[in-house]
């Protein structure tokens, strides 16, 4: 049983996603030079003028941490378990989750189906994971964001060689990520249909991206559309991060990346003035195709362009 109010819930949830949002900056210097640039052409007079459609995580699927460790943090603080995804091709597992209030970003958590790689990527995933004993988010004080904080940036297990990153990258691009960036927050997303009218869609946007020297996921072209026309997509290729691997070794690996999410109104409200348009007038949720190619911004064919 909780001890806090809504209210205090809801306080102790800001500090965890500000404290995700404050690493997350630092690590990806996009961020930061993104939201610069949105405000010299106007868009936005303040970073926190930006509206945050969702976050996402990874995770490793094995029986003590995976989907069903991570997201207790953030049913506790209100969240609902939502739609179901299932990545044939890449082995992966997800879920997404609609917030306490819409003051508070979406969130996508998946993890890698761990029994469906090679025996040896198994053993080489395992020798780190079973390091972690048991649910590490059973022994946490929920109601301290401080405690959460701390765990979300922690490490779960020892520093990987990068001997067995290599070789998890080989059959995971996924995995390898995982095995190095744990929880640190893998992508925020900026909100563009309520920028002003010549960036409020994904294609408009993408070209504002472009001629400010971004680059972007070209996986599935750089706009990403639902089959319902409604939910497009894109993202930036994930920043390389210098990484200290075991014995001190050093390689530039994929961090995280930005995404960029266009909500259209569902039909039954598309005859509604954009001022009056709110999140519940727009379409809601994820779409597998989409996410499918989103996924790759960390991936070796993308971030190549970076190297
Ligand atoms: C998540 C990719 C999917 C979306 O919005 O569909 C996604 C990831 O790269 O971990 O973010
Ligand atoms: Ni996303």
């Amino acid at each position: 049983m909780s001890q806090l109010s809504q209210t205090a819930k809801l306080e102790t949830l800001q500090a965890v996603l500000d404290g995700l949002m404050r690493r997350y900056q630092e690590r990806v210097p996009d961020v930061p030079a993104i939201l610069q640039a949105m405000i010299q052409e106007g868009l936005i007079a303040r970073p926190e003028d930006v509206e945050n459609d969702h976050i996402a995580f990874r995770t490793m699927g094995v029986p003590q941490l995976g989907i069903a460790s991570l997201e207790k943090i953030f049913l506790h603080y209100g969240y609902t378990r939502r739609d179901r995804y299932n990545f044939e091709a890449k082995k992966l597992n997800a879920h997404w989750y609609s917030p306490p209030s819409p003051a508070f970003p979406r969130i996508f958590i998946s993890e890698l189906r761990v029994d469906d790689l090679s025996p040896t990527a198994q053993a080489i995933i395992t020798s780190y994971t079973d390091e972690v004993k048991s649910d590490p988010v059973d022994a946490l004080d929920l109601d301290d964001w401080r405690q959460v904080d701390e765990f979300l940036h922690k490490a779960l297990w020892r520093l990987p060689t990068w001997s067995d990153y290599q070789r998890l990258q080989e059959e995971s691009e996924y995995a390898a990520w995982v095995i190095y960036n744990r929880y640190y927050l893998n992508h925020y997303t900026i909100s563009v249909h309520n920028l002003p009218e010549g960036y409020d869609t994904i294609p408009a946007f993408n070209a504002f991206l472009e001629r400010h020297g971004f680059k972007l996921n070209t996986a599935g072209g750089k706009a990403k559309v639902s089959p319902d026309g409604l939910l497009i997509q894109s993202s930036t290729v994930a920043e390389m991060i210098e990484a200290e691997f075991a014995g001190g070794e050093k390689h530039k690996i994929s961090g995280s990346y930005v995404e960029f999410a266009e909500r259209k109104p569902l039909p039954q409200f598309a005859h509604l003035p954009k001022s009056e348009l709110r999140r519940e007038h727009r379409r809601e949720g994820f779409e597998a195709g989409n996410a499918d190619k989103i996924f790759e911004s960390t991936y070796s064919h993308q971030t190549a362009v970076r190297q």
